[in-house]
């Protein structure tokens, strides 16, 4: 994994989506990401066969455009279709474990102080994703907002690892989290409620400039 491939890297599953994930994945992508995280949680979230058919269908689109493929947790299930990588919490298994599972997947992991980061690296990350940056109301279960401090220092400490801001971003505050050093930015609602999510895209990549 590159570290531009953190650029734009848009997460979502069925219930943030008011139109076919499928649709919004592929105008997310005309509009320029660079990774897409599947996380089917939430309510009405698929389970069984019905994730899996999902999940392959948007591992094929992600696939056709050469963007690398992550699912949220479900280890179990990236192993069984092959996805590119898994993106865990710090209730789940040690990266270390997962990377032995995957064989060479992506792995990447939530941390939310210097501590879990610096295991996180231990354990052979590939990336993390640290926040919540700003307040969300797409995820409850979030630690008190972190603002782009930690993120700062994360940076700062350890320049050459990959780390990307989540929670809250939107396309006026995005360029705050690259100016804080971070190599990306994680949005789930700055893309799939977007009205238009190729431009939505597209502004986000421009708060690179
Ligand atoms: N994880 P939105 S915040 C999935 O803080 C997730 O670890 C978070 O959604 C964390 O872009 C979050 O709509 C939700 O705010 C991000």
């Amino acid at each position: 994994m590159r570290n531009e491939q953190l650029a734009v890297y848009f997460i979502a599953g069925t219930p943030n989506c008011p139109r076919p994930i499928e649709t919004i994945l592929q105008e997310a992508i005309a509009g320029g990401i660079t990774m897409f995280q599947f996380r089917e949680k939430g309510k009405n979230a698929l389970t069984g066969a019905a994730k899996k058919q999902t999940a392959q269908r948007l591992q094929a689109i992600c696939r056709e455009a050469g963007i690398p493929f992550i699912v949220n947790d479900d280890i179990e299930l990236a192993v069984d279709i092959g996805a590119d990588g898994v993106h865990i919490g710090q209730e789940d298994e040690a990266a270390s474990i997962v990377r032995e599972k995957l064989k060479g997947g992506i792995v990447g992991v939530s941390v939310h102080t210097m501590e879990e980061f610096e295991q996180a690296i231990k354990d052979g990350a590939d990336y993390v994703g640290t926040g919540p940056v700003y307040a969300t109301a797409t995820k409850t279960d979030t630690r008190p907002v972190a603002g782009t401090g930690l993120i700062r220092r994360m940076k700062e400490r350890y320049p050459q690892f990959p780390v990307v801001g989540i929670g809250g971003i939107t396309l006026e505050n995005a360029e705050e989290v690259i100016e804080a050093g971070a190599d990306g930015v994680s949005v789930i609602t700055a893309i799939s409620l977007a009205e238009n999510p190729a431009s939505a895209a597209a502004l986000l990549q421009n708060s690179f400039l």
